[in-house]
């Protein structure tokens, strides 16, 4: 029989990689190392984390801007995320995305997108394919609590409703959408009172354990698979750092970032969680130890790689050849 510890020592490894390279692409990104928007997942690690304990390699994962720790999670190795951080031709989407564009199609990871709740449609769309060639793959799509008041969520969720896909919307309820608090934007605070809308099952819930995200996350998932039809789940969590390295965070005091650090880092739960459970401070640092090492050859490779290729700039648009100058 597998012990908490068994199943949780992986999932808080993968956290601490995740906060490790994203507190190193800050360090960089100060050092004018990395270009555009830098978007951090701070604080909201053991949701990717959880997400992936549940589904296989099979299924399919699309997010936000907010993209590292999916990346991460699904497989795409630090190097590569690090490279295309760095805007290197070794990056995961070839240094052509950068930090909002990650891609990885041999992990099933479908970005990466910019546009606020555009990907909605687009996890429809994928979804659609599996059910319409009877695949048994599931897609899941994550976006922030700002997302649900666009047009596109509209779009997507409707025709995953009506078509019954296999597919689990999750939104990142945050409270921030950039610097705006929710409170200021929605009339209603339970974002699952939409998925009847939708003729969907809502599911609601704090997200920072990652065992518990993981259980969660897996009974919408086998719903889908069932062919019973979607889920909107909504899970409560919270961004420690701005809304992207750009943002000073006006907009909240830092008493409550500390509060809420205190009580809802998913890496000081998991940490005590395993403390509890017997594994030793020993332990625990030499798996540190053992993530730093692949943090900083991440680091040395993304610095070392060649920079993206201009010439391999229209090798993955899809578009018709001669449009370019129409
Ligand atoms: C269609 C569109 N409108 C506006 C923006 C600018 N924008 C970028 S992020 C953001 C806030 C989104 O907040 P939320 O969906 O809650 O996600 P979070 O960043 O909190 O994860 C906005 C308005 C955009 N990228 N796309």
């Amino acid at each position: 029989m597998t012990s908490v510890s068994d199943e949780l020592l992986p999932l808080y490894r993968q956290m601490l990689q995740i906060r490790r390279i994203e507190e190193e692409s800050a360090k960089a990104y100060v050092q004018g190392k990395i270009g555009g928007f830098l978007h951090l997942y701070i604080g909201q690690e053991a949701i990717a984390v959880g997400t992936e304990a549940a589904i296989t390699k099979d299924d399919n994962v699309l997010t936000t801007y907010r993209d590292h720790g999916f990346a991460l999670a699904r497989g795409t190795t630090p190097r590569a995320v690090m490279a295309e951080l760095f805007g290197r031709d070794t990056g995961c989407s070839r240094g052509l995305g950068g930090s909002m564009h990650m891609f990885d199609k041999d992990n099933r990871f479908f970005g990466g997108h910019a546009i606020v709740g555009g990907h909605v449609a687009v996890a429809a769309g994928i979804a659609f394919r599996a059910k319409y060639l009877k695949q048994d793959n599931v897609t899941l799509c994550f976006f922030g609590e700002g997302a649900t008041n666009i047009g596109g969520f509209h779009e997507g969720m409707s025709l995953a409703g009506l078509w019954k896909l296999p597919a689990v919307f999750i939104c990142e309820n945050n409270l921030y959408s950039m610097g705006t608090p929710l409170v200021r934007t929605m009339p209603e605070k339970d974002l699952t009172k939409k998925a009847p809308g939708y003729a969907m099952a809502g599911d609601r819930f704090e997200g920072h354990d990652v065992l518990e995200v993981r259980d969660r996350i897996a009974k919408a998932v086998e719903r889908a698979r069932a062919g019973d039809g979607p889920t909107l789940i909504e899970i409560l969590t919270y961004r420690f750092r701005g809304h992207s390295m750009s943002d000073p965070g006006k907009y909240r005091t830092s008493e409550e970032v500390e509060e809420r650090k205190k009580k809802h880092d998913p890496l000081r739960i998991s940490r005590a969680k395993l403390l509890d459970e017997g594994i030793s401070e020993a332990d625990l640092d030499a798996l540190h130890e053992e993530v730093e090492e692949g943090v900083q050859d991440a680091v040395k490779f993304a610095e070392e790689s060649e920079p993206a290729k201009r010439e391999s700039m229209f090798d993955y648009v899809l578009a018709p050849e001669g449009d370019a100058d129409a």
